[in-house]
């Protein structure tokens, strides 16, 4: 609602209002209770190859990993600017480590999750145990988990960070702590998680501590195969393709509880249906090409780019070629809480 019609006498009443702290709920109603959502954010896609890479590579000659604490360009999305956010709900940024630097542990009440753009090899330690990453993994930080990065190998590895920090925020829930060692104290080998939680085995005593997965990997080699399985076996969901959520293996809900995350494959040639849903997603792109319409802007997507559709807006996809796309958003939230909706629309 617009000032422009307000009345002289009410006009002076809301100007007397004001150094009171009060405000008039009738001339803001309309605007915090909407009929529809009405994000902030706009649909955006980022170029990786052209673009966000050489600044990347840019910013590797400027600061290290070390000095910076974690080298990442933030992707902001151009109708939050200045706010770090990617939606309303999400921090997303790209991280580089290059061979022989350490981003220093440190935990922090913020979830933090990892999908792997490029490179080989280097490493994410949580709680004392590394996971080697290569493209396409997705790496879970739980809240309040000590986490440092390292690169072992040498090649620069770049990954896509999607934290909650925008809710936790909004909570004023933030607590962080920097740990006094760059690296953690090696406690478990590598590929101890993913044997004792992540084989659809448990140890028998075991008890659920937190409400994060005790899987801190889920490699994409499985997830690939998984998709590639499904493809051959059975049409894809018209509105989604062949499409998977990661889960929590101790309780089949999400990963960690404010962030789902999914994976995608579009068979060459396949065109889903209009859809929308009230959880704003960030999509990776891992193979192949193709382009999504999100309402009258279309982006067309190669290997690791990636683009934000905000809640509520109306969008579907095009494979020119089989593509792969990891995606996540706060749907968890949303879906606990009882608000999330989504429609299905038709072509
Ligand atoms: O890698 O620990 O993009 O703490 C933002 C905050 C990455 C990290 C980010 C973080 C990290
Ligand atoms: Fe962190």
């Amino acid at each position: 609602m617009t000032d422009q019609t307000v009345a002289p006498e009410r006009q002076a009443f809301y100007d007397r209002l004001g150094p009171r702290n009060l405000a008039p709920l009738w001339e803001r109603l309309h605007a915090l209770v909407t009929r529809t959502p009405t994000s902030p954010a706009s649909p955006y896609h980022w170029n990786y190859d052209d673009v966000v890479r050489p600044f990347m590579m840019e910013s590797g000659g400027l600061i290290t990993a070390k000095e910076a604490e974690r080298r990442v360009l933030i992707l902001e999305n151009p109708g939050l600017a200045g706010q770090s956010r990617i939606t309303n709900s999400l921090f997303a940024g790209l991280q580089m480590i290059l061979p022989g630097e350490v981003a220093p542990a440190h935990r922090h009440t913020p979830s933090a999750l990892r999908f792997i753009i490029e490179g080989h090899g280097a490493y994410t330690a949580v709680e004392g145990e590394r996971t080697i990453m290569e493209p396409g993994d997705f790496v879970i930080t739980p809240p309040w988990t000590w986490h440092d990065h390292g690169n072992e190998s040498d090649q620069a590895m770049v990954w896509l960070d999607g934290l909650d920090v925008p809710m936790i925020k909004m909570l004023d829930v933030s607590f962080a702590e920097p740990s006094n060692a760059d690296s953690q104290t090696i406690s478990r080998p590598v590929g101890d998680s993913p044997a004792r939680y992540g084989s659809n085995m448990v140890p028998v005593d075991w008890k659920p501590e937190t409400k994060s997965s005790p899987v801190f990997s889920y490699p994409y080699v499985r997830s690939r195969d998984t998709l590639v399985t499904l493809s051959r076996n059975g049409d894809p969901d018209p509105y989604h393709g062949h499409k998977l959520r990661y889960i929590n293996p101790a309780t089949g809900g999400s990963p960690m509880p404010t962030i789902g995350a999914f994976m995608a494959l579009l068979p060459g040639g396949f065109e889903t249906a209009p859809y929308r849903s009230t959880d704003g997603t960030i999509y990776s792109v891992v193979e192949g090409t193709g382009e999504t319409i999100v309402g009258d802007t279309v982006f067309r997507w190669k290997p690791r780019d990636i683009f934000v559709v905000p809640s509520w807006h109306t969008h579907h996809h095009r494979a020119a070629s089989e593509a792969v796309l990891f995606s996540f958003s706060d749907r968890p939230v949303q879906d606990v809480l009882g608000l999330w909706r989504e429609e299905r629309l038709h072509a």
